[in-house]
């Protein structure tokens, strides 16, 4: 496959200033050159002004030709990049200008994945160029750039190097005499692994945020009527989007905001006020409403501060986790003590970015700048999780002499799940480098 000289149009569908074709393969170089008729060969990373010209000699467009050679290209192949005007109709007829000279059309991410198999950039980076192409908020396309720069890559390859070594250390104990390991070695090898991969890994694990920045969190408002749940909608997304009266019911069905909390994508819900009643309506609202809260990620649980009857959860949501509760409408006392409630009035915006950065909190917002490293997507945590397990699985039996083989078989299954994460799947290269540590001073 990877003979496959392939081609695309890179740009988005439909007009705009300039749009992108990419070839890339070993053609794409004499590809290129008879599209633009021209006999020599291109500088490497020069802007080429050129015309591109169909089978009867005529100009299909002209613009910009760049030529990548292999060592200096995104797909680790030569590349070549036109830069033509924005025109769907041109651009598509010189797409298929250059299948006829031998270009097959690239399948979805084929360029990327070209940059995966050449050794480009490790499965990591590559999943963080969708990332962040498909971000949708600045912050999490910072986070993509991280992990598109190897943050993370870097972060499971240490951890993939201390556990080729500590394998290592575990397999020379098999050359001792039986009862001669001395307690201490395995001392210091149990704390090495727990320093320098269960407490990191762990820690990587405790995290959500990196999900979350990526597939966003859902937020569900609940409370009895009128407590001002519909308010507090429309304060924090900025839009009167919710109706709100005083009369108690207004909301029926669910409604749906989305928002930013810290650069997290939010949706926010807002539900029916909870309570039993005769219309049929506002039963199918209630019934919803407790549905919401069930696949919320976060629900805010709001009180109304002038009627204390609203201030207990536990009737409707007993059996759920209730993590952030606010007593509103504020304004209408002096002082009453509200342990446990974030002191909120929609009406007048105080506390409300209080309760922003609670909930921000409450979705595993941290310092971005320390979590480079941070965990992105469930196929991540997925590895990490099943690593952990085998690096933990070996320490249980690590000190006893009948299992070191067992011991180092799990460290090297804790290895390849790593290696899942940078597409890498070969268990032999762990067993060459193992056999590399041992013939260094043995
Ligand atoms: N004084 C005061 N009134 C508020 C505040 N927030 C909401 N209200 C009023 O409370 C009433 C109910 O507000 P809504 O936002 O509709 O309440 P809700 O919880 O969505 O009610 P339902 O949809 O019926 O469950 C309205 O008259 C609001 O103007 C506040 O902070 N202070
Ligand atoms: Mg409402």
């Amino acid at each position: 496959m990877l003979t496959d000289t392939i081609a695309a149009i890179a740009t988005p569908q439909g007009r705009g200033g300039i749009g992108i074709i990419r070839i890339s393969g070993p053609q794409a170089s004499d590809i290129a050159r008879k599209l633009c008729q021209r006999d020599k060969p291109f500088t490497p990373r020069y802007a080429h002004f050129q015309h591109w010209y169909d089978d009867q000699g005529d100009t299909i467009d002209h613009g910009i030709t760049i030529f990548f050679d292999g060592k200096q290209s995104y797909t680790g192949e030569d590349t070549v990049e036109l830069q033509a005007h924005g025109s769907p109709m041109l651009l598509q007829a010189l797409f298929e200008r250059t299948l006829a000279l031998g270009c097959r059309p690239a399948e979805a991410g084929e360029f990327t994945r070209r940059a995966v198999e050449h050794g480009k950039i490790d499965l990591s980076q590559a999943e963080a160029v969708a990332a962040c192409i498909d971000a949708a908020t600045l912050r999490a396309a910072k986070q993509a750039q991280k992990q598109l720069d190897g943050a993370l890559g870097r972060r499971i390859s240490q951890y993939m190097e201390d556990l080729t070594s500590v394998v290592a250390h575990v397999e020379a104990c098999l050359d001792f005499p039986e009862d001669e390991v001395p307690a201490l070695f395995y001392d210091q090898l149990r704390n090495r692994v727990e320093t320098e991969l269960v407490a990191p890994i762990q820690h990587q694990l405790n995290s959500k945020l990196g999900e979350r920045l990526f597939e966003g969190a859902t937020v569900a408002i609940v409370g009895e009527p009128n407590v001002g749940k519909s308010s507090l909608l429309n304060a924090l997304s900025g839009r009167d989007r919710a109706i709100v009266t005083d009369i108690a019911g207004t909301t029926r069905d669910t409604l749906e905001v989305d928002f930013e909390v810290h650069g997290i994508p939010v949706r926010l819900v807002d539900t029916a006020g909870l309570r039993n009643t005769d219309d049929v309506v506002e039963q199918e609202g209630v019934k919803r409403a407790k549905s919401a809260a069930e696949t919320a990620d976060l629900i805010i649980f709001v009180a109304d501060v002038t009627r204390p009857e609203t201030w207990n959860p536990d009737p409707h949501f007993g059996e759920l986790n209730i993590q952030l509760k606010v007593m509103n409408k504020m304004d209408q006392v002096d002082q009453v003590n509200i342990k446990g409630f974030l002191p909120l009035s929609t009406k007048n915006h105080q506390g409300l970015d209080a309760l922003v950065n609670t909930m921000a909190q409450c979705l595993g917002d941290v310092n971005l700048a320390d979590e480079a490293a941070m965990v992105t997507s469930a196929r991540h945590r997925a590895a990490l999780e099943a690593s952990l397990t085998h690096i933990q699985a070996g320490l249980a039996m690590l000190g006893r002499e009948d299992m070191i083989d067992l011991t180092a078989m799990e460290w090297r299954s804790a290895w390849s799940a790593l290696g899942e994460i940078l597409g890498i799947g070969d268990v032999e290269l762990i067993l060459d480098r193992v056999f590399s540590e041992f013939c260094i001073g043995k």
